[in-house]
């Protein structure tokens, strides 16, 4: 046979084959063998000097033209291959099948939110609105408008976080600045009488600031709900009935209430209330350092003066309000030693509620 009809068989060979070939792999191989340092057609150009004279240069054309048609398959085929398997590898990685299923986590509501929510019910329940307001607060609707005189101890600058006024304006530099994150949730019930028509009934949940270090009783930041009720003819007595419900919803029916006379700037008379201790049952136990009580929030009839300076007769209208902090509802609840247990975000301990 000719040399240029072996070749042109070996074309005809080494295209078919390129064609089979099923992977990138296979399809070098077939590379390999035949355009390679040894390959078949290689070795033509290697053997030019056997080859006749006058026969080169169409055997070098042949080779040539040989050359380009496969190395033009080779190059169409690989591209098909590749894009095939690369599309088969992201298949693979996206979905397998073998793989077990990923659990998803159900969060839940945190007991802070969860006692909220059952105060809020329950006042709800007996006609009064939950409102919000800033946490952002003046001196007035945090201090002044509750009957905190300027040199009350509760304004000193060991319990408030002042916002500084990054103006340069001279009393905020000096520590004497007029906005400050409040430091109980009462503004929310002064902006409240000023806003609504009387009578008021309502509960102020929220998030409150103090200047304090974290310690097993105590958090920068904590929440309160304060409630506060004004209307004709409001007693102690009224005050009295309705905590003595909130605290028998709250922490069961058969546990005890009292109220020990206190003192607050903004209600007069003042009272704390103690619940027996769940644990000792009134006995005297660690929880409630012998005394058989806890302590549970503060409260009292509204002071003639906080009424006036929102604009309400107290000679008309009388009031009562209280406040408890959360954090210590739950931890008297629920047994929990430290508040700051309650920040942690320890799994182990929140799925316990
Ligand atoms: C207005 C008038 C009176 C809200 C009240 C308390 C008593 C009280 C403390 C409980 C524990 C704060 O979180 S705590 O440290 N609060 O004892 N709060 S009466 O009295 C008001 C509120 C608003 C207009």
């Amino acid at each position: 046979m000719a040399i240029t009809d072996e070749l042109s068989t070996l074309r005809d060979d080494t295209l078919q084959r390129i064609e089979a070939a099923a992977t990138t792999d296979e399809l070098d191989a077939v590379r390999v063998s035949v355009v390679g340092k040894k390959g078949s057609l290689t070795g033509y150009l290697r053997s030019m000097g056997d080859v006749p004279k006058e026969e080169r240069a169409a055997v070098g054309r042949t080779v040539n033209e040989v050359r380009e048609a496969v190395e033009a398959a080779l190059e169409a085929r690989k591209a098909a291959l590749s894009a095939a398997e690369l599309s088969a590898a992201i298949d693979a990685a996206a979905v397998d099948v073998t793989l077990p299923g990923r659990a998803q986590q159900m969060g839940t509501r945190h007991l802070i939110n969860g006692i909220i929510d059952e105060v809020s019910e329950i006042f709800l329940g007996l006609g009064y609105t939950v409102e919000h307001g800033p946490e952002v607060e003046t001196d007035y609707y945090n201090f002044e408008a509750l009957n905190a005189p300027p040199d009350h101890p509760s304004r000193s600058m060991q319990d408030t976080f002042y916002i500084r006024d990054l103006s340069g304006d001279e009393a905020a530099v000096r520590g004497e600045s007029d906005v400050l994150l409040r430091t109980q949730t009462s503004g929310v019930q002064v902006h409240a009488m000023e806003d609504n028509p009387l009578p008021i009934y309502v509960i102020a949940p929220g998030k409150v600031y103090r200047r304090d270090v974290a310690d097993p009783s105590h958090l920068p930041q904590f929440h309160q709900i304060e409630g506060l009720v004004v209307d004709k003819g409001i007693t102690f007595g009224d005050l009295k009935g309705t905590l003595e419900f909130l605290c028998k919803a709250v922490f069961g029916p058969e546990r005890k209430t009292r109220f020990r006379a206190h003192y607050f700037p903004f209600t007069e008379p003042s009272a704390e209330v103690d619940v027996s201790c769940g644990i000792c049952h009134g006995e005297g136990c660690r929880m409630c350092k012998g005394t058989g009580w806890l302590e549970i929030l503060g409260c009292g009839m509204v002071d003639p003066n906080v009424l006036r300076m929102s604009g309400i007769d107290p000679e008309v209208y009388s009031g009562f309000a209280f406040g408890m902090g959360v954090e210590r509802i739950a931890c008297l609840k629920y047994n929990v030693p430290d508040l700051r247990m309650l920040l942690e975000g320890d799994m182990r301990f929140l799925r316990q509620f």
